[in-house]
């Protein structure tokens, strides 16, 4: 998860800058440098591009080892503020306040690491060598690359403004301008058509889609306006629009959700990705080129995510833009001293903040052997979480692994199973997860169900 969202800056303008640094004549380039046009160079061990989650996890596990010295770990992040996104779904429920889960990003970096508040421009890793969106340029030894992905707003006809127009019913916990009317426009509804949806396609937390949709049942059941025993003669009508053939990922937990969803009364459109929004109108395309159009009164919108345009255009993505490592020690296939984490990997698992609880430590391991000179042989499982909400007092804890197969931490030591909706997990999910994540996660001292860590 990010808010980091790592600009580039235009091809034309580096391209300029860099006609003007090669071919320039002396004389010239001793008047640009006064001008101050031309770049500098600075060198660091890591440069860890992307301030979020992953990215401040990892810088500050990394400084924790001891063998890092003032600035010899570089982040490169052009954001103002770090949010703590897993907290969205709690403000489109009107449980947290959405100023509380920001903080300065600046804040939250420790004072020996290198702080480059910035864009970054390219890479260049045949040269241990990456460019900021003001021209210069950092060396490195190692390159830790954790952008996160962009939320693309544009990727539905009418999304933005829709969004944008206060009396549109529309909202997203997917951003922090709109995780608030998500609960305004929930309580405003007295009766009609909701639909929330979830596209085909990558998302991070794909969870959250449906569980803004629970919390607004039961807030709409609370205030009587949906009987779930009575769906149709109710004053609200529910329908759950998803890309997917299945309510989640995973059979264990889909199943479970799926059950939920049939007794609770909610329609289930499968295999329909919304592509339009015009006026009162959601357009769906699904099967071979079909549209359905759904009218609507109020609508939860997840749009489409993908690499940021920096990453996807660069030497080290792959075709879909993730930056392209080994699913197990994190390092990239082609480049030895260069690794991923976190939503901007290529890693084949559900992106989250839980993921990255435990790929970090991974990753901050084989880095530093691989510093000795030693073999990178610490694997990643590839252990994701969802705690996801099912009603207001409920959390199912879906915690799994590579190919969808259940890791549960709490399953074996309390012998409970943890596709049961339970209270002491949404417990966990609204009041010790955020509180963790700040005091602990993000300083490098937490390793999520492994506990804290010591080394
Ligand atoms: C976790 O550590 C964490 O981060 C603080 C989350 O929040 C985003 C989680 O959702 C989960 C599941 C974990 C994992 C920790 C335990 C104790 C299961």
């Amino acid at each position: 998860m990010s808010s980091s969202q790592l600009l580039v800056t235009t091809a034309a303008c580096a391209a300029r800058r860099s006609v003007i640094t090669q071919l320039a004549p002396a004389a010239v380039r001793t008047f640009a440098s006064v001008a101050n046009v031309t770049s500098t160079t600075r060198n660091h061990k890591v440069v860890v591009v992307g301030g979020g989650s992953a990215g401040l996890t990892i810088s500050h596990q990394l400084l924790r080892k001891g063998k890092f010295s003032q600035d010899d770990i570089a982040i490169v992040d052009p954001a103002e503020w770090h949010h703590y996104q897993p907290g969205w779904t709690l403000v489109g429920g009107g449980l947290k306040n959405k100023e509380q889960l920001r903080k300065p990003l600046k804040s939250l970096i420790d004072p020996k690491l290198r702080f480059y508040n910035t864009e970054l421009a390219s890479f260049s890793p045949d040269s241990n060598t990456v460019t900021l969106g003001n021209g210069d340029k950092l060396t490195y030894e190692h390159l830790v690359v954790v952008p996160g992905i962009k939320v693309d707003f544009n990727s539905i006809k009418g999304l933005q403004d829709a969004l944008s127009n206060p009396d549109s019913g529309v909202s997203s916990i997917y951003g922090y301008d709109t995780c608030d009317k998500a609960d305004r426009t929930i309580k405003a509804l007295k009766g009609g058509q909701a639909i929330f949806t979830q596209p085909m396609g990558v998302v991070k937390c794909a969870g959250a889609p449906q569980k803004i949709m629970w919390l607004a049942l039961d807030h709409w059941k609370k205030s009587g306006l949906y009987d779930p025993a009575n769906p149709s003669s109710s004053p609200i009508h529910i329908t759950f629009a998803t890309g997917l053939p299945v309510m989640f990922g995973v059979p264990k937990y889909s199943a479970v959700l799926e059950k939920l969803r049939k007794e609770r009364g909610v329609e289930g459109l499968f295999a329909h990705d919304l592509v339009e929004i015009n006026g009162n109108d959601a357009v769906f395309s699904h099967g071979e080129n079909q549209k359905l159009t759904r009218k609507f009164d109020l609508m939860h919108v997840t749009p489409k995510m993908g690499a940021h345009a920096f990453i996807k255009s660069s030497p080290l993505a792959n075709e879909a833009g993730f930056v392209d490592v080994d699913e197990e020690t994190l390092r990239h296939k082609k480049w030895k001293n260069v690794w991923s984490a976190g939503d901007a990997s290529s890693l084949p698992t559900s992106k989250t903040a839980a993921a990255i609880t435990a790929q970090a430590p991974v990753l901050v391991k084989n880095v530093l052997r691989s510093m000795r000179g030693k073999e990178a042989d610490e694997e990643y499982d590839g252990y994701t979480s969802c705690p996801l909400l099912t009603e207001y007092g409920k959390v199912l804890l879906a915690e799994f692994k590579y190919g969808g197969v259940p890791k549960e931490t709490f399953g074996k030591a309390l012998r409970i199973d943890q596709a049961v909706p339970r209270r002491a997990f949404y417990h966990l999910k609204k009041d010790f997860f955020p509180w963790v994540y700040y005091k602990y996660m993000v300083k490098g001292t937490w390793g999520g169900p492994k506990g804290w860590l010591r080394d």
